[in-house]
């Protein structure tokens, strides 16, 4: 996939409130405009990357792009894990994130069970992938330190071409 590493941000909005949190898997849901400005190259599935909230510590993430099959959603959506514990929920704020590796296309599961044991396993995937030195370099990108990640969302003209320039295509 050329796009990768992909650099994106926008803020956390709420998602299907179908409740992944009491699953132990909660995901920040990104808006549509956010989806909308995915390359044509960054197909559905599931990625593994860097993630902030705000001016927070870099973490590892997991991220599902799609339509989640076992759900039948007719939306479109883009849900990152970020592997950490918070305090709190964090709606509303700034979610900084780069998408660095595909680990697989979403699939439907005969069981929630399944998904979640699925979804662990990006997880643990996920840990061990970004320890190597191509990804971990990515971590102190200066992407998380600019001013950007921690003030409001830019305007669109903005966002757009700095994401042009942060994506190096
Ligand atoms: P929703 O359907 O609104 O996206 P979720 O059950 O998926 O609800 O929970 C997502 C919310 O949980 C996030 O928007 C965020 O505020 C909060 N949250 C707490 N910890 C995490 C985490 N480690 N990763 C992602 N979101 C988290
Ligand atoms: N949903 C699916 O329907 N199929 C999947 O294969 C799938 N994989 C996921 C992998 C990860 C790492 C994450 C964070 C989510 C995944 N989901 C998948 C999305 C999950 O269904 C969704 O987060 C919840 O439905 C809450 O919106
Ligand atoms: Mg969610």
């Amino acid at each position: 996939m050329k796009s990768l590493p992909y650099f994106c941000r926008g803020e956390v909005i709420r998602g299907f409130g179908r409740g992944s949190k009491e699953l132990g898997i909660p995901t920040a849901n990104f808006p549509d405009s956010v989806v909308d400005h995915l390359p044509a190259d960054i197909s559905t599935g599931i990625y593994y990357g860097w993630a902030c909230v705000g001016n927070s510590d870099v973490y590892k993430m997991v991220m599902s792009i799609g339509w989640n099959p076992y759900y039948k959603n007719t939306k479109k959506s883009m849900e990152t894990h970020v592997i950490h514990t918070f305090k709190e929920d964090f709606y509303g704020e700034i979610l900084s994130v780069v998408m660095v590796g595909y680990i697989r296309p979403e699939r439907t599961y005969d069981s929630l069970e399944a998904l979640i044991a699925a979804i662990n396993s990006d997880i643990e995937e996920a840990k061990v992938k970004l320890e190597l030195p191509e990804h971990l370099k990515l971590k102190d990108d200066n992407f998380f330190t600019s001013t950007a990640s921690s003030s409001s969302v830019l305007p669109s003209t903005t966002a757009s071409t700095s994401q042009t320039i942060m994506n190096g295509h």
